[in-house]
C-alpha cells in the first residue's frame, strides 16, 4: 500500500510520524509545496486549484492508494473538490475542537492555527457543533508556522517571541487545540510558555487511526516499530532536503521511513 502525505511545508511530518508509528509496513511519499508556502496566506480559490492540481498529479504518477492532506488550512477548504475528483480515500486534518472542549474544565479553550484556518466557515461550524458550551479563543499566526519550520532546521524557538504571541491566553485557557500540523513540532515550547498549566490536543493520532481503518491494515503487534522522534535523523534529513529543495515548485521525499 502506498500513502501520499501532503502539506505546504514540514508540518505534515508531525502527522506522518503518527501514521508511520501505527502502520510502519506502509510505503509513504511525503510531498510539500514550498513554492506557495505559507498556505495560511493564500486566497481560497488559489489554494483549492493548486492543491487539487498537485495532489491529483501525484496520485496518478505514483500509484497512490490513499491521500492524507496533512494541512488544516487546505483540508478546511479543498476536501470536497478532491474527493469529487479522486476514486481513492482522501483523509483531511481539521482542528480537534471536540476533544479539546471535552477535556476543558474551565470551558475556555484556545485554537491555535493559521490566519486562514481561524477564519474558515468550516472551523466555525466545528466550534458550533462541538464546543457550544465553551468560550473558544483563537490565534491565527503565520509566524508560529515559520518558527516550527525554523526549529526543524536547528533554530530554537525564542521563548520571548512565543510568549508574546500566546500572551492573550495566559490564565484563561486550560486546553489548546493545535489546529495546524506545524505546531506539534513546537508543542514542548508551547507547554513551557504556559508552565504546563494547559492540555494540548492535536489531530495526529486520530488521523493515523482513520488511515488504518481505511487501508484495512492490521497492526503487527509483535513487530519492531521504528521509534521516530522529531529530532531523529530521518526527520533532520527530511528537513534538510526540504530546505535544499526550497526553490523547486514541489518537493517530494519518497519512501520516508
Ligand atoms: N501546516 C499547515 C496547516 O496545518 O494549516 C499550514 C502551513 C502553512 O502553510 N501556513
Amino acid at each position: 500500500k502506498r500513502v501520499l502525505v501532503f502539506d505546504s511545508g514540514v508540518g505534515g511530518l508531525s502527522v506522518y510520524q503518527e501514521i508511520h508509528a501505527l502502520l510502519p509496513q506502509v510505503q509513504y511519499i511525503y510531498a510539500f509545496d514550498n513554492a506557495a508556502f505559507p498556505y495560511g496566506e493564500l486566497a481560497e480559490d488559489v489554494l483549492i486549484q493548486r492543491t487539487h492540481h498537485i495532489v491529483c498529479l501525484l496520485v496518478a504518477r505514483h500509484d497512490i492508494d490513499l491521500v492524507v492532506i496533512a494541512c488544516n488550512t487546505a483540508s478546511t477548504i479543498v476536501l470536497p473538490s478532491l474527493r469529487g475528483s479522486l476514486s481513492i480515500p482522501v483523509v483531511g486534518v481539521v482542528p480537534a475542537i471536540k476533544p479539546a472542549a471535552a477535556i476543558s474544565k474551565k470551558k475556555v479553550i484556545g485554537l491555535l492555527a493559521t490566519p486562514a484556518t481561524v477564519k474558515r466557515a468550516y472551523t466555525h461550524d466545528l466550534v458550533q457543533q462541538f464546543a457550544c458550551d465553551c468560550d473558544v479563543l483563537m490565534i491565527g499566526s503565520t509566524r508560529l508556522v515559520e518558527m516550527a519550520e525554523e526549529k526543524l532546521r536547528g533554530i530554537s524557538v525564542s521563548s520571548d517571541e512565543l510568549g508574546k504571541i500566546l500572551q492573550p491566553w495566559q490564565g484563561k485557557v486550560d486546553s489548546i487545540v493545535l489546529g495546524c500540523t506545524h505546531f506539534p513540532l513546537i508543542k514542548e515550547d508551547i507547554l513551557l510558555a504556559f508552565r504546563s498549566a494547559v492540555q494540548i490536543v492535536d489531530s495526529g493520532k486520530a488521523i493515523a487511526n482513520r488511515v488504518q481503518l481505511l487501508l484495512g491494515e492490521c497492526v503487527e503487534t509483535g513487530g519492531t516499530i521504528e521509534n521516530l522522534t522529531y529530532n531523529s535523523a530521518a526527520t533532520k534529513d527530511a528537513a534538510a532536503l526540504n530546505y535544499s529543495l526550497r526553490k523547486m515548485q514541489l518537493g517530494i521525499i519518497q519512501s520516508l521511513h
